[in-house]
């Protein structure tokens, strides 16, 4: 069966005028989105899916669910498992916690399904750029990692972590009972700066400047993770599972992430990611 959604199927409309970019009610939640992100680099869009996108995309990612790759490994906040000699131990680098969560891969959707269809929206990804004041959001070209799944099953977590790009969107489409919290430090660290013993402290369990973002079913997320710490607390045995669409843009168009993350999350690599190893060039100084 082909189904066809259209972005005003998914998207509030009435609330969120994605569609009408010159409207006043638009510059309001332009504003009010770049303010939160001004703020602390997170910005919530409260119900900005309708219900039928939650009912929809909510089936399409427990359809795929099989194809969801679990990895269970104790990393450190750059996504590394090995110790590091060059540190000493009692140091980020040094200081592994278990994720145990899985992502349902880029390539398990295809272009008829809902979550695709938001994900690839010219009206949500102008808005995203709108929000984060840049020049232009590109799709993340990667196969794997542009467009997955979140999930963390009972009893699963996400330790403390940086993302390799910039910024994150998140649809949350089917929240934890109870745990399954998002917890960031904002701006924790810079490309001039590690930070490493603030976020040690934030490793041994010191929360003072921790957030905790109640993200409810049909609110998105967009999220500044190059240099804000962060992690998705435990969802507890008895609890629904966690589903969270991640969409992931970047502000280049074609980029491909790392062979060695893209093994670790997804277990497996495709010839773009061995092609764009070999044509790399970093953008930044900072360890991943
Ligand atoms: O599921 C989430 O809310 C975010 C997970 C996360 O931080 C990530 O995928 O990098
Ligand atoms: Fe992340």
């Amino acid at each position: 069966m082909t189904r066809e959604y259209r972005i005003d199927d998914l998207v509030d409309f009435a609330t969120y005028p994605l569609d009408q970019p010159n409207s006043i009610a638009y510059k309001n939640v332009v504003d009010d989105a770049r303010s939160q992100l001004q703020q602390d680099g997170c910005a919530v869009i409260r119900n900005l899916l309708r219900p039928t996108a939650l009912k929809v995309i909510g089936q399409e990612i427990v359809e795929r669910k099989s194809k969801t790759h679990y990895s269970t490994s104790n990393m450190n906040p750059y996504f590394h498992s090995e110790k590091n000699p060059q540190y000493p131990d009692h140091h980020p680098v040094n200081t592994f916690i278990e994720r145990s969560s899985g992502f349902i891969p880029g390539d398990s959707w295809d272009s008829s399904l809902a979550i695709d269809v938001l994900f690839r929206s010219d009206l949500l990804t102008n808005f995203i750029r709108d929000a984060l004041e840049t020049e232009a959001v590109h799709c993340y070209a990667d196969p794997l990692a542009g467009l997955t799944a979140n999930i963390l099953d009972p009893g699963q977590q996400f330790a403390w972590h940086f993302d390799t790009n910039e910024f994150a969107v998140t649809a949350m489409i089917d929240e934890a009972d109870d745990g399954g919290l998002f917890q960031y430090v904002p701006m924790i660290r810079n490309p001039d700066d590690e930070a490493f013993e603030n976020i040690q402290r934030v490793l041994d369990g010191n929360l003072e400047n921790v957030k905790t973002l109640e993200l409810r079913a049909g609110d998105l997320q967009i999220f500044r993770g190059r240099h804000s710490l962060h992690r998705v607390t435990r969802v507890p045995k008895n609890s629904r599972p966690r589903h969270a669409a991640i969409f992931a843009y970047t502000a280049e168009p074609g980029v491909i992430g790392r062979v060695e993350r893209t093994k670790q999350l997804f277990g497996r690599v495709l010839p773009a990611h061995e092609q764009a190893e070999r044509l790399r060039v970093r953008t930044d100084q900072l360890i991943d």
